[in-house]
């Protein structure tokens, strides 16, 4: 397999460029800064010689003399697939790339930069010399096999909930907490997709003024449960549709025209896991255990990308102007709102994009300090694939994997 190398724009570029046109475009400066114009200047400049755009230049160097041996755990599912394909597209620097599964699923054939990839079922020789495993494989999986990758000496990106709440392990979106990564042990959480969404839209908010509540409504797709489910509710429509029984392998109950609950398990408090992890994830991301949430999850008829509608409340009214120039402005973010044409995120819109779709943002008029917005956001990308790969981006960037076993581009 031949690594390669080329351009590459990173959420880090997109970062430093947003901030850049926010700066260039920055009318309102306040006494001090007007008085004290050489700080702006030198503000700026500090900001780029240790910015991520530096980073990634860093990056961009790191990537023409080092590369990692990768292995992805959970290949075959939905999340898998999109990992490899991330893999490619963001041009990540893979010296070779393993392909690991349960026996079942062994002997795929799967295409990584042009080649084949035979899938091997996981074994215990599985993660020797591996640097980077990216494993989506199911809690179970992940918690039989970390000890394993850790002892031969690779970083787990885990998108499984195994280790979320582990207080020894760095829970991460890169937009928000890059910084937690700095603290791994050896195995760095990826958040539920339902967590990733809403805290890319309303962290942009929270920097600015911070929010005390969060009331989510969840609109979730079949993608969530995984590649065999999202056939399941095409099949389910089909049956419905010509009249006959429906299958119900994946989904407790018909999906396709149905809606429910999301039928993880429930709590004394008549709360279901899926609810309960945005409440205690956000609350590890943002660092605030104080912020009051609460959520309600529910499984749409869509295939892969999860809506929220989100109420946000903070100790003051937050000007609406405000709120959309910071997301306009938010690494993550599109920004969608047609008020004229009645047009906003939407699910269809919303597959294949690496950005959420944030938009619909109004006051609550049922709470002068409140604020509403809508989201969509794909639940493969965002909500778990990219996150994890931009995981692994800053693992290279900031040096925090293995140099051992590197090997250098073109030895191979
Ligand atoms: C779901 N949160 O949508 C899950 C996937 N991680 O059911």
């Amino acid at each position: 397999m031949t690594p390669v190398s080329g351009s590459h724009f990173s959420i880090f570029d997109a970062n430093f460029l947003k901030f850049s046109y926010r700066f260039t475009q920055k009318t309102n400066f306040t006494d001090k800064e007007a008085l004290y114009p050489h700080q702006n200047l030198s503000y700026l400049l500090q900001f780029f010689t240790s910015s991520n755009l530096f980073r990634s230049n860093q990056l961009e160097e790191q990537k023409l003399s080092q590369s990692y041996q990768v292995a992805i755990l959970g290949a075959t599912g939905a999340v898998g697939t999109e990992l490899i394909s991330l893999l490619e597209e963001r041009n990540f620097p893979v010296a070779n790339l393993k392909l690991l599964s349960s026996p079942r699923s062994a002997g795929k054939t799967l295409s990584f930069r042009g080649e084949p990839v035979t899938v091997e079922a996981v074994g215990d020789r599985s993660f020797d010399g591996v640097d980077l495993v990216l494993a989506s494989a199911g809690g179970s999986v992940s918690k039989a096999w970390a000890k394993a990758i850790v002892e031969a000496g690779a970083v787990m990106v885990d998108n499984s909930s195994a280790f979320r709440m582990d207080p020894h392990v760095p829970l991460i979106i890169p937009e928000i907490n890059p910084e937690a990564a700095h603290d791994h042990q050896g195995i760095i959480a990826n958040p539920n997709c339902t967590t990733i969404l809403m805290a890319i839209a309303v962290w942009p908010l929270h920097t600015i003024q911070p929010v005390r509540r969060i009331l989510a409504a969840t609109y979730q797709s079949a993608s969530g449960a995984g590649a065999l489910a999202m056939e399941e509710v095409k099949a389910q429509a089909q049956a419905i549709l010509n009249d006959e029984a429906v299958p119900t392998e994946y989904f407790p109950y018909p999906l396709a025209f149905n809606v429910f609950p999301h039928n993880s398990p429930l709590d004394d408090q008549g709360y279901c896991q899926e609810e309960m992890k945005m409440v205690n994830e956000t609350h590890k991301i943002f660092g605030d255990s104080s912020l009051k949430i609460k959520a309600t999850c529910i499984r749409v008829p869509v295939l892969r990308a999860h809506s929220e509608a989100v109420t946000l409340e903070f100790d003051a009214p937050f000007d609406l102007g405000a709120a959309r120039q910071a997301l306009q402005q938010a690494p993550g973010v599109k920004f969608v709102e047609d008020w004229e044409q009645n047009y906003f995120p939407m699910p269809l819109d919303a597959s294949g994009q690496d950005d959420v779709l944030v938009g619909r943002i109004r006051h609550d008029i049922s709470n002068p300090c409140g604020l509403e917005l809508w989201l969509s956001g794909d639940q493969i990308r965002k909500g778990a694939a990219l996150n994890t790969v931009q995981i692994a981006e800053l693992l290279a960037e900031r040096e925090l994997l293995r140099t051992s076993s590197r090997e250098t581009v073109g030895t191979r």
